[in-house]
């Protein structure tokens, strides 16, 4: 089982699309482990979006990522890092395929609606910028034996 580290950016949270994404999670049969709304600061910004610091659009993203709360989640699932960023589609809402989050909800580069990591390292790094380790829990949802395999 993997993890990853997902956020309902301040456009869904607005947008009233939180409920309307989060389904889209379970009905994959992803595993919803830790959850909560927060509101990111600048220092927390440029953490998460350390790589893109310098440049010329950070500005505008760290004001939008900073305007309005998000919903800061970790999902679990087999694959699940490669299979939630699927799910997103392209990080343009213009490009992403229809079918995807972005792709059916999203006609914007900046305003994608979600955030998710895109490795091992960025969901190990980012789970702990946003959740303490007691904020995460196990559990096993009665359903799993319907949802794959025992050998899976
Ligand atoms: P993604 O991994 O799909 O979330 O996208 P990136 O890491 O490439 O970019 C991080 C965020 O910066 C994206 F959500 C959108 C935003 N961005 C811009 O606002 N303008 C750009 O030119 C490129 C990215």
């Amino acid at each position: 089982m993997e993890r990853t580290l997902v956020l309902l950016k301040p456009d869904c949270v607005q947008r009233r699309l939180v409920g309307r994404i989060l389904s889209r999670f379970e009905d994959k049969g992803l595993n919803i482990v830790a959850m909560k709304l927060i509101q990111i600061t600048p220092d927390l910004a440029r953490q998460h979006y350390a790589e893109h610091v310098s440049k010329p659009f950070y500005p505008g993203l760290e004001s939008f990522i900073t305007g309005a709360p998000v919903v800061a989640l970790i999902l679990e699932g087999l694959e699940v890092i490669q299979v939630v960023r699927d799910m997103l589609g392209a990080t343009s809402g213009l490009k992403a395929s229809a079918g995807t989050i972005r792709g059916d909800f999203s006609s914007s580069r900046q305003m994608n609606l979600v955030h998710a990591s895109d490795g091992p390292e960025a969901a190990a790094r980012e789970m702990k910028l946003y959740f303490e380790e007691h904020e995460s829990h196990d559990h096993e949802p009665t359903l799993t034996p319907w949802l794959k395999a025992i050998d899976e």
